[in-house]
């Protein structure tokens, strides 16, 4: 039994002091003269140091995962320091150059983080997810050999705030949520201010709806006792009614303050006046801040008694600096100790200079007893928390039949389609999930063969009914569809937690997610995240742009292609021919398994590396190219363009263009061709990909690597100066607008920067300028030459 309550009570002094030292040794000790300002957090981090000192050291067990707030980064080190999983070193440096972070990382952070958290409300949703991933994996008879954990998000009250959660715990609720701890920090106060009054009862209310049990731990062991007393009741009546500011307040202020407000509040009623008196100011203030979660005993028994696997809110009452003179203040979020302040609480702590670093300095118990202790606690008992899974073999290429018209997303669907077909460690090993739009992206085929993921099996009404229907639903354990309500956080928070599995549950996923292309810009924070944490994934977002014509303004994207660029750990792609996408998704599959090696000097990319990957895809059908796949079209494909109509030596004008376009840009080459000499026309599978190669490539020869080329300025080597270069997509300009400084030439980008409307796509095209009329009249505007023959006047 770890519960050794005197072992216990040292470490959570023992933590409040290093997270203490930590956050004042960065801001006050540490050369830091940025003159930046940057967040204390010692008060958040103190509201969480019983809680956290009750779970890592007695109640959380190796298989247990845990999203901790963020801003109790330095109680979580110091905790991890105290296991001996966090150096000094690290610690000396938070927040500084690869010192420990800010908010916990778990790419950045040495020390075994579960998972990052940062933007508040993720990391909470992100445990949510992980439950259901475990019970998927489980279901699917893998990792059997390891007990189940139970995913824990310790969460700030104001972290509730946010809507991201209230999503995820109703996709919970539908999908059988289990082994999931929400330990809510109840300290009443958010960043700026105190937050309402009855919170708890609206979150109680709320779990309960959803299906949760909610375990509200209010009163410290010490208070409880008070209450046995004669005239507790009265004391107890007072802290029930007591508002959250002056409760707050008086925390602050300290025993002489609570001693004059009870006595005028409820001093006169003999037995309570007794009870009060009984306490000096200390003692007093002691009682009156010993709220449940920071009562060792009351949160032990609380966490030991929820032994079961029903997800559980805990709402612990706690007082945000706890333990620290800044407690209860409402300014104390940034706050930080003064060097005197810090001195005063060194002395309590009986710390001596020098020795602020020493792991037991200044605890009573002897030093043998608390390192026997640590040594025995179960969280660190398993080694490594973070797990690795073998790659999943995947297909070298994938074949798909070949249709002369067709769209990327039809391609897409038939491609996942095949890939279902099969009885393969592969395709098993594929999971899709989608947000309400499954059959509309074009999942359904994989859908109807692969079926949807549920822990209790259930028929499909319409297929038992005999009722004719493109989607046979049947939900059971072996389904390998996650079917989602529309919320997009919630998806993108999925795919972080299947993305993860190989690390948290030590089996590999091949996770495939689907959503329309503008809705991206609503799941983004949670992509952002995903990412973040180095979950691998395939997001496939389809459709896009104003190509969507007559869905009009709402459903069409323009700036998503620039995420695509921007948005680091996901590789993007906007292919045009099917042919293009089943390279690229063969590509990915790997892609999205590969973790360490280097960059590589062919593309100096960092294809070793891994990542996730997006595809943004189009409905429109377009005519396909019959050609053969050799090697290096391939390559090139995947490196992020090609020459589809390779520019002569004297050549004036290349058009460059990106996805459902193609058409246009071909016919513009067309309509251009007898008027300007050797023109190019380039495929641009990937601006990402290309951008990221060439900024490598000279960082690289920058650093006196004569001799990187990227794969652009490969393409571009024998391009003149003097020839032009038209860009065009269906999409924000600028993604491609970068070209032209490869080789230093003139650039006309062309593109969508407003919003869409209903139309046609003759109509659209035309008024947005990126038809083929356009194309040419900015291929004639910035290669000079004789009049383009073809060209139209433009309207
Ligand atoms: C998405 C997001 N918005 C804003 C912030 C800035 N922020 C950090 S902590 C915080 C308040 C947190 O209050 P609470 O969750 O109650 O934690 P406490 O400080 O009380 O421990 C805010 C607004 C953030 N980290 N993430
Ligand atoms: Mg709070």
């Amino acid at each position: 039994m770890t519960d050794d309550i005197a072992a216990l009570r040292e470490l959570e002094k023992k933590v409040l002091w290093l997270a203490s030292w930590t956050i004042h040794n960065a801001n006050h000790l540490r050369d830091n003269d940025d003159g930046l300002k940057v967040g204390g957090h010692q008060a958040s981090s103190a509201s969480l140091a019983t809680i956290m000192t009750a779970l890592y050291f007695a109640v959380l067990r190796p298989q247990d995962r845990v999203a901790v707030k963020p801003h109790a980064s330095p109680i979580f080190h110091a905790i991890q320091y105290l296991l001996g999983k966090q150096t000094r070193e690290r610690l000396e440096a938070f927040r500084g150059y690869k010192g420990a972070q800010s908010y916990p990382s778990r790419t950045k952070d040495v020390d075994d983080v579960d998972f990052s958290t940062g933007s508040v409300g993720l990391g909470v949703a992100q445990t949510l997810f992980s439950s259901l991933t475990q019970d998927y994996v489980r279901a699917h008879g893998w990792g059997l050999d390891r007990p189940e954990g139970r995913m824990v998000a310790l969460v700030g009250d104001a972290e509730l705030d946010e809507g991201n959660i209230f999503e995820a715990m109703l996709e919970g609720w539908k999908q059988g949520l289990r082994n999931c701890w929400w330990i809510i920090d109840y300290n009443r106060q958010s960043l700026d201010a105190v937050v309402r009054e009855g919170l708890w009862e609206r979150y109680e209310q709320l779990f309960k709806n959803f299906g949760w049990d909610v375990v509200v731990v209010k009163y410290g062991s010490l208070q409880q006792a008070a209450f046995n007393e004669p005239g507790g009741d009265a004391l107890r009546q007072w802290i029930d009614n007591c508002p959250n500011p002056l409760y707050s307040a008086l925390v602050f202020a300290g025993g002489a303050a609570w001693r004059k407000r009870l006595n005028d509040e409820i001093g006169d009623q003999g037995d309570v006046s007794r009870l009060i008196d009984r306490r000096c100011d200390d003692e007093l203030a002691t009682v009156m801040n010993n709220l449940g979660g920071h009562d060792l005993p009351s949160l032990l028994e609380v966490f030991h008694n929820a032994d079961n696997d029903r997800p559980t809110c805990f709402i612990c009452y706690t007082v945000k600096g706890f333990g620290l003179p800044m407690a209860g203040h409402k300014d104390n979020h940034a706050g930080l100790m003064t060097p005197a302040q810090m001195e005063a609480f060194r002395q309590t702590m009986a710390v001596r200079t020098g020795h602020e670093w020493d792991r037991f300095e200044g605890l009573s118990l002897p030093p043998e007893r608390l390192q026997t202790f640590l040594d025995r606690v179960p969280f660190a008992a398993a080694g490594a928390r973070l797990l690795q899974a073998p790659e999943i073999e995947v297909p070298a290429e994938l074949r798909p039949a070949f249709q002369a018209v067709t769209s990327t997303q039809t391609g897409f669907g038939a491609l996942l389609n095949e890939i279902g077909r099969a009885d393969s460690e592969f395709a098993r090993r594929i999971v899709t999930t989608s947000p309400d739009v499954t059959v509309s992206t074009n999942l359904g085929g994989f859908v109807n063969r692969r079926g949807l993921f549920a822990r209790q099996a259930m028929a499909d009404t319409f297929k038992s009914e005999r009722i004719p229907s493109i989607s046979n639903w049947e939900f059971s354990p072996k389904g390998q569809h996650i079917e989602l309500g529309i919320a997009e956080m919630n998806l993108f928070i999925l795919l972080s937690a299947l993305g993860l599995s190989h690390s948290i549950n030590g089996e590999r996923l091949l996770p495939v997610g689907t959503l329309y292309d503008p809705f991206i810009a609503r799941g983004l924070d949670a992509l952002n995240y995903a990412c973040y944490q180095d979950a691998r994934f395939i997001v496939v977002a389809t459709p896009s742009g104003i190509t969507l014509a007559g869905e009009g303004g709402a459903h069409q994207s323009i700036a998503e292609p620039l995420i695509g660029m921007a948005q680091d750990g996901l590789a993007s792609f906007e292919p045009a021919y099917v042919d293009e996408l089943a390279v690229i998704m063969a590509w990915a599959f790997a892609y999205i398994q590969k973790s360490g090696g280097d960059v590589s000097e062919r593309n100096w990319l960092r294809d070793e590396t891994g990542g996730a990957v997006y595809l943004r895809l189009s409905t429109r059908p377009i005519e396909q190219i019959s050609r053969a796949m050799t090697q290096e079209l391939r390559q090139q494909i995947v490196d992020g363009a090609y020459w589809l109509r390779k520019p002569g030596p004297n050549c004036q004008v290349i058009v460059a263009y990106s996805g459902a376009i193609a058409p246009e840009a071909i016919a513009a080459v067309g309509l251009m061709a007898e008027d300007r000499r050797d023109v190019g026309l380039l495929a641009v599978t990937s601006a990402d990909r290309l951008i990221a190669g060439w900024t490598a490539a000279q960082r690289a020869r920058e650093r006196g690597l004569v001799h990187a080329r990227s794969h652009v300025e490969r393409l571009f080597a024998h391009v003149p100066a003097h020839c032009g270069i038209v860009t065009v997509l269906d999409g924000h300009p600028a993604t491609l607008a970068w070209l032209g400084a490869v080789g230093g030439n003139r650039v006309r980008p062309l593109g969508v920067e407003h919003f869409g409307q209903t139309g046609s796509l003759a109509d659209l095209y035309r008024d947005y300028g990126i038809d083929a009329n356009a194309i040419v009249a900015a291929a004639q505007a910035i290669a000079p030459g004789r009049p383009i023959r073809h060209l139209k006047a433009i309207p």
